[in-house]
């Protein structure tokens, strides 16, 4: 896939050196949640290398997958029952907006994710340029439901994303072989094909409150910084104080 003149592998070379450039505030003795996806990926195989080279640090993964890679690297892992607070996260990103809110959770890990980065006094995201936008909503939203009661789940969904100004198609994630998708956790996933999305807080909020949803891609205030790679270079965005506002 080649957006906005860029192609696939040079936005593959965009992914690896916003995670490079993410190593930089990694000191020694940091505990870290290790997000997931393409671009995560790529930070984890490098600070798989200086933690071969002597850096001492703690991660905790944000799926499966990252789990199973970072063990492959030699990174020592820990979980949220064992250390709750984290010094930074640092994750890829579906979308990423002005204010540095963002969609996440093209690769169904968003919960975990979540979860991750609220216990990260930072979170740093890490993005080719293609994830750029002026305004969320044109990736399908994913969002996390338990399979008991998708009827009326669905209902719900679809009424508050019309209720913030949002209204969708939504439809249940399948995997690529057609069967259903199941997360890390166990649940499905509803994408909800918004188009734009003009309140993202509003709708987090409503979507949060839908008994049947156990989390969703909306990530409103959670972002510390955001390191976007483009061809021209790398772009540092900070929200102001550098630290999350409270949400
Ligand atoms: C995983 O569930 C997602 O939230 C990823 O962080 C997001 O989809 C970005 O993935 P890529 O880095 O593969 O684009």
């Amino acid at each position: 896939m080649a957006q906005l003149g860029v192609s696939s592998v040079e936005i593959e070379t965009l992914k690896r050196e916003a995670a490079r450039r993410a190593l930089d505030d990694v000191r020694d003795g940091m505990k870290l949640g290790l997000g997931t996806g393409s671009t995560a990926r790529h930070f984890v195989e490098l600070l798989g290398e200086r933690v071969r080279g002597g850096l001492s640090v703690v991660g905790v993964p944000t799926s499966e997958a990252t789990r199973a890679q970072a063990i492959q690297c030699g990174i020592v892992l820990t979980t949220l029952d064992d250390t709750p607070h984290l010094d930074l996260t640092v994750d890829g990103a579906d979308e990423v907006d002005h204010n540095l809110d963002l969609i996440k959770g093209g690769g169904g890990a968003l919960l975990r994710e979540k979860i991750v980065a609220s216990a990260s006094s930072q979170m740093t995201v890490i993005a080719d340029v293609t994830k750029w936008v002026d305004k969320l909503g044109r990736f399908p939203l994913p969002i996390e439901v338990v399979p008991f009661g998708l009827g009326v789940t669905r209902e719900a969904i679809i009424a508050a994303l019309a209720r913030c100004g949002s209204p969708a198609e939504v439809s249940l994630r399948n995997s690529r072989d057609g069967h259903r998708f199941v997360t890390d956790g166990g649940h499905w996933i509803v994408d909800a094909h918004c188009g734009r999305i003009d309140a993202a807080a509003q709708l987090a909020a409503a979507l949060d409150a839908i008994p049947g949803v156990v989390g969703h891609g909306l990530f409103v205030g959670l972002a510390s910084k955001v390191i976007l790679a483009e061809t021209i270079g790398i772009r540092v965005l900070e929200r102001p104080q550098g630290r999350r506002r409270e949400s």
